[in-house]
């Protein structure tokens, strides 16, 4: 049977700026948080490899696009760096930055290639972390004005943008876990960080409003449905807090322009009162989106919790409900996320139903593989099966959600050109193609690029 998709279809591809551009040190660039971080702490990183270890996108982007193009893809996401182009919180853009992303584009453009561009993805400029990154109000306006000068320069070339990547991840690592500066083990602080970053996201909508681009913006949340272990009602209400913390904390905002009273009252009750201020619901109102990005891994499954947590520990999104370890569930086991595709048709299903069935896309969705050397032929590239296994399964689910009225207009896979993923380096590779790091970063196909270029040529596959 033939699974045929819609002739506009958006194939895709995702990376970032921090991830894949390199050049760290570069044309101006400014140190950002992850830059720091790895001076600070490079054993957390695998196999000590940091943040400039990039692809090198930012002197081998035409190569990357060409590639992309070579494999029918047609719209790729990226993200200007707000540490290449106002280094230093400066206020006239960094001339270098201008020049490398206005190539950037118009490579894109000539090669008919839609730019999808992103204007936060985790990566703080150093200099206003110092100063308490997203836990500083005063951040939000430098990120509109940051806003501003991107659709100002780039905004009559790029047809989608996005205010943040994932904006409820740096909550979770930098405050709740300890895997990113400030390491602070603190769940107020991490959810004033996501209540700012609302507001940020509401700035950029807003700015964007009023610099007339004839364009459309949005925002790209990672959703993981949330899914109790049973009936109870306790399950119940373990999945409904997890869904509020993860999910609806940027759903709302953006999707509905209002900031959830549940979450509100929630933080309130336990004595950890959002940082309100008068006036934020109508700056909020200004959020909504006209497009949304869905990153989707894996689902949340949880329980109610066993144990009466220590009083005097951090408190966690955990100090109110456990995880749930489901039997038989299905792992990738070199990152350690469940694998279950009918998670991405109940993240589009619910989009259709509760939020008006807005203009959406998977923004991302992948597979990453440790080791993938072990799959290499004889003809030199890497048969990487269990990746075209993964995305088949996850496009049946996208497929058969726009077969009942879902708005999905896309699929981008993470990532094109295998990138660095944060603390995990280069141990898990996600890409259609292979960066080889000990030759030259060489670009080599693997075989779920070739199948991607059957796919794109197609318009479908047949399973
Ligand atoms: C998403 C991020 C990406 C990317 C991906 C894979 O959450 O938006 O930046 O890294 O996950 O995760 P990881 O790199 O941690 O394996």
């Amino acid at each position: 049977m033939f699974k045929e998709f819609s002739k506009d279809f958006w194939w895709g591809a995702a990376s970032s700026g921090p991830q894949h551009e390199g050049g760290a040190t570069e044309g101006g660039r400014e140190p950002s948080i992850w830059d720091k971080y790895y001076e600070m702490a490079p054993n957390r990183f695998f196999n000590e490899i940091g943040p400039s270890e990039c692809g090198d996108f930012y002197h081998r982007f035409k190569e990357d696009l060409s590639l992309l193009k070579e494999l029918g893809l047609s719209t790729y996401r990226t993200s200007i760096q707000w540490s290449r182009l106002l280094p230093y919180g400066a206020t006239e853009p960094n001339p270098d930055a201008l020049r490398f992303y206005n190539e950037v584009i118009d490579t894109m453009l000539d090669l008919g290639i839609t730019p999808f561009m992103n204007l936060h993805h985790f990566d703080m400029p150093w200099s206003f972390q110092e100063k308490g990154g997203w836990e500083n109000r005063d951040t939000i306006k430098h990120y509109r004005y940051f806003a501003e000068q991107c659709f100002k320069h780039f905004g009559d070339r790029v047809p989608y943008w996005f205010s943040f990547n994932e904006p409820i991840v740096v909550p979770y690592i930098a405050y709740i876990g300890d895997y990113l500066y400030p390491n602070a083990m603190d769940m107020h602080r991490a959810m004033n960080v996501a209540y700012h970053t609302a507001i940020a996201h509401a700035e950029m909508m807003d700015a964007f409003r009023e610099s007339g681009v004839k364009a459309k913006a949005g925002i790209i949340l990672n959703i993981a449905p949330s899914y109790p272990r049973s009936e109870h009602p306790e399950d119940l209400k373990a999945a409904r807090l997890a869904d509020l913390f993860h999910n609806e904390s940027f759903k709302d905002p953006s999707l509905k322009g209002v900031y959830s009273e549940e979450l509100i009252k929630f933080m309130q009750d336990n004595k950890m009162p959002l940082p309100i201020l008068k006036g934020d619901d109508k700056i909020i109102a200004k959020g909504k989106v006209d497009v949304l990005g869905v990153n989707y891994y894996a689902p949340q499954r949880t329980k109610a919790k066993e144990n009466i947590p220590n009083p005097k520990a951090p408190i966690r999104p955990e100090t109110f409900f456990d995880i749930y370890d489901m039997p038989g569930k299905k792992m990738n086991p070199y990152r350690g996320w469940e694998i279950y595709p009918q998670g991405i048709y109940d993240c589009l299903t619910d989009i259709k139903d509760n939020y008006g069935n807005i203009e959406t896309f998977i923004s991302e969705n992948g597979m990453g593989v440790e080791n993938e050397e072990r799959f290499r032929n004889e003809k030199g590239y890497i048969e990487d099966d269990y990746r075209i296994g993964f995305i088949t399964d996850h496009l049946n689910q996208v497929h058969k959600a726009i077969d009942e009225g879902c708005n999905c207009k896309g699929y981008h896979l993470w990532t094109f050109v295998d990138n660095w993923s944060w603390q995990n380096a280069y141990k898990n590779r996600y890409g259609y193609v292979e960066l080889q790091l000990n030759n030259n970063k060489k670009r080599v196909i693997k075989k779920s690029g070739y199948w991607i270029k059957e796919v794109t040529k197609n318009n479908g596959y047949e399973i």
